[in-house]
């Protein structure tokens, strides 16, 4: 189903799994990609522009909720704001009740009354099918057929004209089942005629549920038909009908949730139990693979920060600061094996005098925060300046000994000549360490 639209969503999103860290630039992809799938599956150009301009509007703006990494963040947006895109969580009727099926001429009608009873059957009510299509007489025998794969009774009289006749018949013989459906005439479009006599059988019937049933290979124009039905007739849901034949799916969907009518079932095929109950979150969830997404950013376990984005940056261009050491400090920590990349290259672990036990760093990490925090935002930019003197006014300040303050001055160095060792040219290999390191911080 929709595979176009899912392949299309997936790819756009797999591009963020895969890269280290979340940049304008590969925000502006994710949009793109996704503004053209979407239209691909004719969903109306202004509701994908709406729908664009806020997940970039919320990526670049919200602040990632506590534990949530920015990529985390840009995905559970789209996730959202397409879930948003599709409507609302339909309610469906579990309990004893009428349902109207309502719709134009080879919307899918009567094989979706089928599928309804057997869902309702298999929910433990008992159905019974009534056939108030007057106008086609083939529909009676289509009904009656139907019926008796599903085992279930049928009232489908070919020689009454009168629909509400039928209905009237239908809801005597029927006293003793739970869950009465009703067919009724389609046209081969909405007019006052088809309303009219949609109405009057509505009105004599007073089902729990009206249900439009509209095809999804009218992509957007579903809209249209929606909300006609919604005016004229009234409707409480609808049922989309050949989702799996069809690559305008998409722009049905969205049509139908801007009238704000619910889709409440999609129809997958042409068996009986082609049938889904539609359901916004896990819809778009299984468009796009979310759970995959979710099980792969758990994988990668990178953790990225705007902080070390930006130090990032900074690095690239030369500088390191005091500030960019604690940033590079807390990612190292729970990267975990940065030495052992280290290490792998060979000519460059020589270079690193003093081997940096990682998990022993990540016990300090909290003494080095005060410590950091107590200096001045002038030796954080240029921690050249910090003398003795200030060595024993941050250890002060911070509660730790001169010693430790040292020794977060010495790593501070060591990590200096680090970064000026990756961020040179110094042949391939550190080139692409220094590529590798970059997308992890
Ligand atoms: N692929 C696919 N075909 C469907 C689906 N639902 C219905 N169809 C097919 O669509 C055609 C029309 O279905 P009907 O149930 O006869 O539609 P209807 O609205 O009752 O049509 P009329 O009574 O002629 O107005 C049939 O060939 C169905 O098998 C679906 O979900 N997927
Ligand atoms: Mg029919």
């Amino acid at each position: 189903m929709l595979e176009k639209l899912s392949q299309g969503l997936k790819d756009a999103l797999k591009k963020i799994t895969k890269s280290g860290y979340i940049d304008k630039k590969i925000l502006d992809q994710l949009i793109k990609d996704i503004q053209r799938t979407l239209l691909a599956s004719d969903v109306d150009v202004k509701l994908v522009f709406e729908l664009t301009n806020t997940i970039k509007k919320r990526a670049l703006e919200e602040k990632p909720k506590q534990g949530i990494t920015p990529k985390e963040h840009v995905i559970n947006v789209v996730y959202e704001e397409l879930v948003k895109l599709v409507g609302k969580k339909p309610e469906i009727i579990l309990k004893p009740g009428k349902i109207l099926f309502i719709g134009l001429y080879g919307s899918g009608k009567t094989s979706s009354i089928a599928k309804v009873a057997r869902f309702y059957q298999k929910k433990g009510l008992k159905p019974a099918l009534i056939g108030c299509d007057v106008h086609r007489p083939a529909a009676m025998d289509q009904l009656k057929q139907l019926a008796e794969q599903l085992n279930i009774p049928c009232y489908a009289p070919k020689d009454i004209k009168n629909p509400i006749e039928i209905a009237k018949n239908g809801l005597e013989k029927f006293k003793k089942y739970d869950m009465l459906i009703f067919d009724s005439s389609g046209r081969s479009s909405l007019d006052k005629e088809l309303a009219d006599e949609l109405k009057k059988l509505a009105d004599f019937i007073k089902p729990d549920e009206v249900l439009l049933i509209i095809p999804a290979d009218l992509g957007q124009a579903a809209k249209e038909q929606a909300q006609g039905f919604k005016q004229l007739v009234g409707i409480t849901g609808i049922f989309l009908t050949k989702m799996d034949a069809t690559a305008r799916g998409g722009g049905a969907i969205t049509g139908c949730a801007v009238t704000g009518a619910p889709i409440k079932f999609i129809g997958l095929g042409e068996k009986l139990d082609a049938l889904e109950i539609f359901d916004p979150e896990r819809f778009i969830s299984k468009l796009i693979g979310f759970g995959d997404l979710q099980s792969l950013l758990e994988k990668a376990k990178e953790i990225v920060t705007k902080e070390t984005q930006e130090s990032a940056k900074r690095i690239a261009s030369g500088k390191f600061t005091m500030n960019d050491f604690y940033e590079q400090i807390k990612t190292m920590g729970k990267m975990g094996s940065l030495q052992s990349m280290i290490g792998s290259i060979p000519g460059l672990s020589g270079k690193i005098s003093k081997k940096v036990d990682l998990e022993q760093q990540e016990d300090k990490i909290k003494k080095w925060k005060y410590i950091i925090e107590s200096m001045t935002k002038q030796e954080r930019e240029n921690p050249d300046i910090i003398d003795a003197s200030r060595i024993r006014r941050i250890a002060k300040g911070s509660g730790t000994q001169e010693s430790e303050v040292r020794e977060l001055i010495k790593m501070y160095n060591q990590s200096k000549k680090m970064m000026k060792i990756l961020s040179g040219k110094r042949g391939n290999a550190l080139a692409r360490l220094a590529r590798r390191f970059k997308g992890f911080i």
